[in-house]
């Protein structure tokens, strides 16, 4: 629904308009091969509710590179995405040398996860600008891959596919060398400056959170709740967008259903707990929230 010409207020029905209904004989492989590369030690949770996160909506294959050292951390958390080990900084982050190893993962993949809990390494800020370079998929960049950024936003202008950043208000602030309190006074005209100059899609998460498209459109999403301020919830939410993207929706589609999405799970979840739900409860109930949406 247009509330102006350049805001919108997407409802459940708009939502479920943007994902495609299921073929009959459809298999594994039509719903893409989504490579997540996250974790680093400390951090291995947020690889995984963000590989698991992609699975429960829907990818149809995942695979998590981790740094090759946590490989017998990550194998038990994970059940149906794959894992594959990735060549790692002498402090347990993912190297630089590694991007041989990922162009060579990306050829058969649908789209790319890259950011939660990767941390901030200079071997892993040198990595993320090599995948800057070689990625051919459409993306989503979140976290700590954000924050490796944050020194050279100027590098987004340089990848050739579609990109999708989601940045909660402090890593906006990191993003644009402003403030969290100056992001949140004006996030509406912060989101959409940011993806109007970078040519990107900036979701601003936070409480209505904000979908903004290079063109200058912006959607606020109005699901979600504080039950949702909790370790964890954006690396669901990545997964989610990922998701959709390896199930080939147009960028623009896969963050607005996957913010959409992740908000409604929360607002189930919220109808049984007051808070303390974890963002492992929320991957769990993503097919329910699907079933809201559809239903
Ligand atoms: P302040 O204090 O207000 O200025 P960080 P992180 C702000 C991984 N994780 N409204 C706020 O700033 C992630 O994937 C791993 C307003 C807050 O103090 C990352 O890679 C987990 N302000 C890495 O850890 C579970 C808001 O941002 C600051 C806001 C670091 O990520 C946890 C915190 O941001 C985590 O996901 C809002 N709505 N939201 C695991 N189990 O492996 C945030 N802020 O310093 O970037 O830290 O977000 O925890
Ligand atoms: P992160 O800070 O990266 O873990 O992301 C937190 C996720 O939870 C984002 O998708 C936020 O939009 C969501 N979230 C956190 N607090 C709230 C809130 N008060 N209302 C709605 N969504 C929230
Ligand atoms: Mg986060």
């Amino acid at each position: 629904k247009a509330q102006s010409p350049d805001i919108f207020l997407p409802e459940s029905h708009d939502i479920a308009d943007l994902i495609p209904a299921r073929n009959f004989n459809a298999h594994k492989g039509s719903f893409g091969h989504l490579l997540v590369l996250a974790g680093s030690p400390g951090k291995t949770g947020a690889a995984a509710l963000c590989a698991n996160a992609a699975m429960r909506t829907g990818a149809g294959l995942v695979t998590l590179g981790v740094p090759e050292t946590l490989m017998p951390v990550i194998e038990p958390m994970v059940m149906e995405p794959m894992t594959t080990a990735l060549a790692q900084t002498p402090s347990g982050g993912l190297s630089a040398t590694a991007v041989d190893d990922i162009t060579a993962l990306l050829a058969d993949k649908a789209a790319l996860a890259l950011g939660p809990g990767i941390g901030t390494d200079p071997g892993t800020r040198e990595l993320i600008k090599g995948i800057m370079a070689i990625a051919s998929v459409p993306m989503v960049i979140d976290a700590d891959g954000l924050n490796c950024i944050a020194e050279n936003p100027d590098i987004l202008g340089t990848v050739k596919a579609p990109v999708i950043l989601t940045p909660h208000p402090g890593e906006m602030a990191r993003l644009t060398g402003k403030t969290t309190a100056d992001i949140q006074q004006n996030r509406m005209e912060t989101a959409r400056n940011f993806a109007e100059k970078y040519k990107v899609i900036l979701v601003l998460k936070g409480a209505q959170t904000l979908v903004a498209c290079p063109d200058g459109a912006v959607s606020i999403c109005p699901t979600g709740n504080p039950g949702m301020a909790c370790g964890g919830m954006g690396d669901v939410l990545t997964g989610m967008i990922a998701a959709f993207l390896a199930q080939n929706l147009p960028p623009e589609s896969a963050a607005l259903a996957g913010v959409y999405v992740h908000g409604l799970c929360g607002d189930l979840l919220a109808q049984d707990y007051a808070f303390g739900f974890s963002a492992s409860d929320m991957v769990a109930n993503i097919p329910q929230a699907l079933k809201t949406l559809f239903s």
